[in-house]
């Protein structure tokens, strides 16, 4: 089998940084170390080895708010790997009242377009005895987390009680629930009286969906999951209510993770306001874009360890799609790109500027993440045995994002004219080089599906209140005859 060396970098993981050479052979990496020689050579002189990216966060080719999402798992992919993501895990998304068996066939389908690894969530979008039946069955076809939306009313929506009753159900099965946290009650109340005011434009989303919405659905998601005796997830942190209540839980000794996206750290709620209308809402997505206050606060998270993952939600629409909401900003098709910046992003403007160290961003874009989801260190590392998963990245390559020079298909870039320094060289997925020397030389259909192997115990012992699942004692004495 033909080997490839990347030759004369600097390993960079989320523990280590040192000089050596990496061998791969078959797709894994065989061997790290100096004077390393294969059949190929990459030259990585000046540059960084790292983990491929994974974005535990996307929505490819979704349908939603009476369209799709833009890009799809070809389009997608080839913009993650364009910016050193390897790995995407994307939501299974099946109709409220239809099988999630069902609802994962269509997955597969358009995922068989994959340039790069993937997994996927699965979303409990209803409940009834069928689905938790087929949440076993979801479980051993490798997919061990489950997502409940607390927001968009009348459709996505679970109520209190039904996510009580999936997340006891994740616990049985070693699973991890993931939460949208936003209480979808309170912002289709604040969305109606917005709308009848007058108040119809982009900056009305906005509105609808301020911080404390969030902070209470965090909260409550916390507190159903330690009753359930599981774990939880929460994507999208984007405020200080949801991350204050995410240390509290830690602080508690709780598995609870958040999840800030990189268009959260790195762009304002300003993008609401006084804009042309196509511009505010393009960059329409839930949560919305928050104060610099809530920007410090993410910032804060990753550089403390009290949130673990940068995701992007990856959901790109056109503007075109985007003026389905003219006259109704609840009718705006909700999602931002991301996976083609996230990277070169979190690079410029986290690493650079001194927020995060190096070993964080490997920590933050890739290892954390591949442990969450128990595909560690398969992925998410650079140790012999791994996939060969791995971007080589020049911390002193530029470019200013513009859409014109973009992968994804939409018209515009939430990120336009930001300079980044910090992109791939090389980004090889299982061994094969996807991104040569700046070029995009992806292969449509070669990505595989990542299995996940649930938990097991360790997740079922995660909570300070699991015994709250377990049969309660029956008091005896003192209970008065019947009739009397
Ligand atoms: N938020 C978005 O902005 N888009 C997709 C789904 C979501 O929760
Ligand atoms: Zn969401
Ligand atoms: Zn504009
Ligand atoms: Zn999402």
């Amino acid at each position: 089998m033909t080997t490839t060396v990347i030759k004369g970098g600097t390993v960079v993981t989320a523990d280590l940084t040192y000089k050596a050479d990496v061998l791969i052979e078959g797709g894994k990496i065989v061997d790290i170390g100096p004077g390393l020689k294969g059949d190929k050579t990459l030259d990585a002189e000046g540059c960084y080895v790292m983990p491929g990216g994974i974005d535990p966060h996307t929505h490819l080719s979704m349908p939603f708010m009476g369209t799709y999402s833009a890009d799809d798992f070809e389009a997608g992919t080839r913009g993650g790997l364009a910016g050193g993501t390897t790995m995407v895990v994307d939501f299974a998304l099946p109709n409220p009242g239809e099988s999630l068996l069902s609802g994962l066939q269509k997955w597969d389908n358009k995922a068989g377009r994959a340039c790069c690894d993937y997994s996927f969530h699965m979303a409990i979008t209803w409940w009834s005895e069928q689905v938790f039946d087929e949440m076993k069955a979801i479980t051993e076809r490798g997919i061990n987390t489950f997502k409940h939306f607390m927001a968009y009313k009348g459709s996505l929506m679970v109520n209190d009680e039904e996510m009580f009753a999936s997340f006891k159900r994740c616990r049985e099965l070693g699973a991890i629930p993931l939460v949208h946290a936003e209480n979808g009650d309170i912002v289709a109340s604040m969305s109606a009286k917005l709308l009848a005011e007058g108040n119809t434009g982009p900056e009305g989303h906005a509105y609808s969906r301020p911080s404390q919405v969030e902070g209470e659905a965090t909260n409550r998601a916390i507190m159903i999951a330690d009753m359930a005796g599981v774990p939880l997830y929460v994507v999208h942190t984007s405020c200080e209510e949801s991350h204050e209540a995410i240390r509290r839980a830690k602080l508690a000794g709780k598995r609870v993770w958040g999840e800030p996206l990189i268009q959260h750290l790195t762009l304002d709620e300003s993008e609401y306001f006084d804009k042309d209308w196509d511009h505010s809402a393009r960059r329409v997505m839930s949560p919305p874009f928050r104060n610099k206050q809530h920007q410090d606060s993410l910032w804060a998270g990753l550089a403390s360890g009290t949130l673990s993952c940068v995701a992007t939600d990856h959901c790109a629409f056109t503007t075109e799609q985007k003026r389905y909401g003219v006259g109704d900003f609840t009718k705006i098709p909700n999602g931002t790109g991301g996976l083609e910046e996230r990277m070169p992003m979190l690079w410029t403007y986290g690493v650079r500027t001194g927020r995060i160290t190096m070993n964080e961003f490997v920590a933050v874009t890739s290892t954390n993440i591949a442990k969450i989801l128990n595909v560690y260190p398969k992925k998410g590392a650079v140790l012999i045995g791994a996939d060969a998963d791995l971007v080589v990245w020049d911390p002193e390559k530029s470019k200013t994002i513009s859409a014109k020079s973009q992968q994804s298909s939409i018209d515009y870039n939430v990120f336009e004219g930001k300079e980044v320094t910090g992109l791939p060289r090389y980004t090889l997925t299982r061994g094969f080089v996807a991104v040569n020397d700046g070029a995009i030389e992806t292969r449509e259909g070669y990505g595989e599906f990542v299995a996940r192997d649930p938990m097991g115990p360790v997740s079922k012992a995660l909570s300070t209140w699991k015994a709250l699942t377990e049969p309660r004692p029956i008091p005896r004495a003192g209970i008065p005859a019947s009739g009397v």
